[in-house]
């Protein structure tokens, strides 16, 4: 067996670079740029070519041309040269001079909450600090309470961000480890003698983040596993290789746990390894009962093996109907799977429009035209356009008169277009006290009002729910945008009482949204199962700031399976003549 074994790069002229490659490096200049204090619209520019490169539906490396990168929304010559560096070389010079500057903790530091780029500029330049653990350190010595903007409020803040930091372990948001866990699957399919090979774990369950990544490989003779790794471009390191079992780290970072079975085992392995533990152990519990053994390798009577190849053959030896991935959390889907009142799952086809999009009148990348014709040609049937409404932190929100005119322009393209219906609406911030940032007569002329909180994370619980009760209580407002205002792996959830807000959405006969941006995914899946059981309808929206992100609307729908949404719980699954009284009801 052996012990981390690194696997060389390939060869020169092999580089292979993922699209998320090429927008991390950008997120990451996007970063850097700030903490070098920056001019905030470069900074933006990076943070919107990462957001464009992950909407792609197209490996850049397949485009190849930098002409064509010119082309894309948001990106101009620098960065199309920017890319065509990354994909020759496999890096950005730009970027290797930024890192020479910033100490790489200073990114890490970023991702405190409390801190942004102009505290954590402070943080390195007065103190010195360049990292976590130094900051660690300033809070306990009382070093920091000499530095100007550290007051105590911040700095308990700070204290708390930091231990529960050091107790949670790293988790990737789940976009981030697609493109590779699909390229994993897919190269290990190619392997002579593999018959099967899946990605299971969390990853299967659609979890909006995962720890690691679990492949499940079903082979039809012996493989050599360590030996079809160490092939792989992707694969870093090898730790543990055995011949049924490996571990692996990407270069990436991530690692992955791997596993070959016999085919008749294929089922029972991938059950087992999809999880989750809870789901197992109600499961094995389930076997007990009826003197059978649940196990990796099958479900067996006595010695006898009844079922393993797969798992609808476990699922009905169990008395069962199959229940998909996303519900194994031990939620009550056994009990559904045995009396046959397991949801039909919502699906990306049920979707009939999108509630939550902006264009470059306020932050978006895009016209209106260009945001409308590409929805269309998703196949959907109405936009809402939501830009901001004009509050701080929002670079171009719109104002009043801004958005009377949008409003007009749209009545135009509504006039010339026929099948496809443009929304007139906003995203109106909900200020600190909980009005909203528009005044009532524009808010009532539009279709549609998403009210969102994008400040004040901070409040008590009383204060921040009160807030929202009182943004809710505004006859216009139709939709609450992401109501935790979490972003994965950056900033916690507001605090807020999620009953009474659930309960205010009911009676007023408002929506609940599903922000679908893959580092929003909010509600989470328990929020979207409440709203579900209170019969609240749920808005599975993009947030699209480019036409490309139309295309996130599948990790909504993801996360909307996990919270056991079905097409009737999900508002822009309706014809548009349904949801239009729908939207005229919350006014009343
Ligand atoms: P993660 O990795 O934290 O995102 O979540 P999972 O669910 O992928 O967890 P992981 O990678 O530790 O294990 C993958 C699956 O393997 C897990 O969902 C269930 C199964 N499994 C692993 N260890 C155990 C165990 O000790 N008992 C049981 N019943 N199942 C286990
Ligand atoms: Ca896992
Ligand atoms: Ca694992």
């Amino acid at each position: 067996m052996n012990r981390h074994e690194v696997i060389s790069a390939p060869a020169h002229g092999a580089i292979h670079l993922h699209n998320e490659d090429v927008a991390s490096a950008f997120a990451e200049m996007a970063e850097l740029l700030a903490i070098g204090g920056e001019n905030p619209f470069r900074v933006r520019a990076y943070e919107r070519a990462a957001n464009v490169v992950r909407g792609l539906s197209r490996p850049l490396a397949d485009i190849g041309d930098r002409r064509e990168f010119d082309r894309l929304p948001g990106i101009g010559p620098d960065l199309a040269g920017k890319i065509a560096e990354l994909l020759r070389t496999g890096r950005l010079r730009a970027l290797e001079q930024l890192r020479r500057r910033a100490p790489a903790g200073l990114r890490e530091l970023l991702r405190v909450p409390g801190l942004g780029p102009v505290r954590v500029r402070a943080l390195h330049a007065g103190l010195g600090i360049r990292g976590v653990a130094d900051l660690q350190r300033a809070l306990r010595s009382g070093r920091l309470n000499r530095l100007r903007g550290f007051g105590p409020v911040l700095r308990k803040r700070l204290a708390e961000s930091l231990e529960g930091e050091a107790t949670t372990p790293r988790r990737w948001p789940l976009v981030a480890a697609t493109p590779y866990a699909e390229s994993l699957r897919d190269y290990l399919r190619s392997v002579p003698g593999v018959a099967r090979a899946e990605i299971a774990g969390s990853y299967r369950r659609g979890r909006d983040t995962v720890a690691d990544l679990d492949v499940v490989i079903a082979t039809q003779r012996r493989v050599d596993l360590a030996a079809a790794l160490r092939r792989c471009a992707d694969v870093h390191l090898l730790s543990a290789a055995g011949p049924t079992r490996c571990t692996a780290l990407l270069r990436n970072g991530l690692q992955v746990d791997l596993r070959l079975v016999p085919q008749g085992s294929y089922g029972a392995a991938l059950l087992y390894f999809t999880g989750s533990r809870e789901h197992n152990l109600s499961l094995r519990r389930r076997a007990q009962a009826r003197q059978l053994k649940l196990n990796e390798y099958g479900l067996y009577r006595g010695q006898r093996r009844i079922a393993g190849a797969s798992e609808q053959e476990l699922y009905h030896a169990l008395g069962l109907e199959w229940i998909a991935p996303e519900l194994r959390e031990d939620r009550g889907e056994i009990a559904a799977a045995e009396q046959h009142r397991l949801p039909r799952l919502v699906e990306l086809g049920d979707l009939r429009g999108d509630l939550h999009a902006h264009t470059n009148a306020s932050d978006g990348s895009e016209s209106l035209e260009a945001m409308v014709a590409a929805a269309r040609a998703r196949g959907l049937e109405y936009l809402a356009i939501t830009d901001h409404s004009r509050h701080l932190g929002i670079v171009h929100g719109l104002d009043a008169d801004r958005l009377s005119r949008q409003v007009d322009a749209i009545d135009e393209l509504n006039a010339k277009l026929s099948g496809f219906t443009v929304l007139k609406g906003v995203e109106v911030d909900i200020l600190e006290d909980g009005r909203l940032a528009l005044p009532d007569a524009v808010l009532c002329r539009l279709d549609v009002v998403v009210a969102a909180i994008h400040d004040h994370f901070q409040l008590g619980e009383s204060q921040q729910t009160n807030r929202v009760l009182r943004a809710l209580d505004h006859r216009c407002v139709s939709i609450l945008a992401h109501p935790s205002a979490r972003l994965l792996g950056e900033r916690a959830p507001i605090h807020m009482d999620f009953g009474r807000v659930l309960a205010a959405v009911k009676e007023r006969s408002c929506f609940l949204e599903l922000n679908a941006q893959p580092g929003r995914l909010d509600l989470d899946d328990v929020h979207c199962k409440a709203a579900c059981d209170h019969g609240i309808l749920v808005s599975i929206a993009s947030d699209a700031h480019s036409s490309g992100e139309l295309a996130d609307l599948i990790h909504g729908i993801r996360q909307a399976r996990r919270g056991w949404l079905t097409a009737a719980n999900v508002l822009n699954a309706r014809p548009l003549d349904e949801l239009r009284r729908l939207l005229a009801q919350c006014r009343r």
